[in-house]
């Protein structure tokens, strides 16, 4: 089978661009809201793999889009160490025993994949399901993002807990980082043999470090995964997304991935000058566009393609998710008008 998806990412030739968007399956969508309902909560829709097959399709079968993403979410992996996590209705995600000492750190296991099983059973249920359709992305969440959760116990503004962490006891942090990197590898080995046929890295929080924080904390570690995966699997693409990382692009796309995600700070033709002869380009529509017309969805989806140069190499998606209280009838305008405007 040749996707266009898989084809722009080892920037071969494509009939137009692909688009998939972050988030896709979530809950701007009536049937996912009623499926969540089902399962009870969220934790319980992720460890369905029937359920979260069912959600991971929604999108598909509405939209036209390019790949579908495994349902699951990047906090699997602390959950799967131990560290209870549950969601408190609109509060988002919490961990009941969040890490706080060195004791804390040297007691988590670095390979959980038997506690994950449930998600490689996901990946098998929904390639099944897709077929020949669409290629399934798999992802994981950065470490230095999953170490963010687990110190702080959940969602943070400040970081306080990790960057007290990262000026204290930059060796505590970084143990951590390397047992999660060693964690992140064998999950993501996992999920390629699971079926996969491409992988994200998730790093929401990489933007809130110094440039040297950033490279030292974060990037060193993603690079360990794109080599670590890379080595298992040569020729599955690898996507990694800094959100806020748009000073570090020429560093990122040096790791070896073959993707770069990229948020709607940074203009897209620049990026492409700087870093688009050696990397994709996954991105870079803001996500609140969504929330205007559908003349406006349309002709600010132009004005994304128009600035990409290149025959191939541009994954169209918005520069973060898709907000829970967007009409899904705009998700249909978009993702049509990306096809339309794109058409060879
Ligand atoms: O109430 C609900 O139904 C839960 C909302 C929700 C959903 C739909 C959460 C809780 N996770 C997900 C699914 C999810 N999470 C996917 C599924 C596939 C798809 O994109 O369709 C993916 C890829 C993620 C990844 C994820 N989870 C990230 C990285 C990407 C990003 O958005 O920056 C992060 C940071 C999380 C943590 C998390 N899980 C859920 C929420 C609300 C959050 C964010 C919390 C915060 O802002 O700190």
């Amino acid at each position: 089978m040749s996707f266009d998806y898989i084809n722009a990412l080892l920037k071969k030739p494509t009939t137009r661009t692909p688009i998939w968007v972050m988030r896709q399956a979530g809950r701007y969508l009536p049937e996912y809201r009623a499926t969540r309902q089902k399962a009870g909560d969220f934790m319980s829709l992720c460890k369905n793999p029937e359920l979260a097959c069912e959600v991971t399709m929604q999108p598909m079968d509405r939209f036209d889009l390019d790949a579908a993403i495994l349902f699951s979410d990047i906090l699997t992996i602390p959950d799967a160490m131990g560290l209870g996590l549950y969601f408190s209705e609109g509060e988002g995600p919490k961990f009941e025993r969040p890490l706080k000492t060195l004791a804390d750190i040297e007691a988590i296991p670095s390979e959980v994949n038997s506690d994950l099983a449930y998600v490689f059973d996901a990946v098998s249920t929904i390639k099944s399901a897709l077929g020949d359709r669409a290629p399934l992305i798999g992802f994981s969440g950065s470490p230095w993002t999953l170490a963010t959760y687990m110190i702080e116990g959940g969602s943070s503004k400040t970081f306080a807990k990790t960057k007290a962490m990262l000026f204290n006891d930059p060796k505590m942090l970084h143990l951590l980082l390397d047992k999660l990197a060693d964690s992140v590898i064998a999950y993501l080995d996992q999920q390629v043999q699971s079926g996969v046929d491409s992988l994200m890295v998730f790093d929401t929080w990489g933007g809130v470090l110094s440039k040297a924080n950033y490279l030292d904390f974060s990037l060193s570690y993603m690079q360990k995964i794109v080599s670590g995966v890379k080595a298992k699997h040569p020729n599955t693409p690898i996507t990694l997304f800094s959100k806020n990382g748009g000073k570090h692009l020429s560093e990122i796309a040096a790791t070896g991935c073959d993707g770069v995600g990229i948020d709607w700070t940074v203009e897209l033709s620049e990026v492409e000058q700087q870093i688009g002869s050696k990397v994709a380009i996954q991105g870079n529509l803001d996500p609140a566009v969504m929330y205007a017309t559908p003349d406006i969805v349309r002709a600010e989806v132009k004005k994304v393609l128009d600035q990409f140069q290149g025959d191939t190499g541009h994954i169209f998606n918005l520069g973060h998710g898709i907000t829970p209280d967007v009409n899904p009838e705009n998700m249909k305008v978009l993702v049509d008008a990306v096809h339309e405007f794109s058409a060879k």
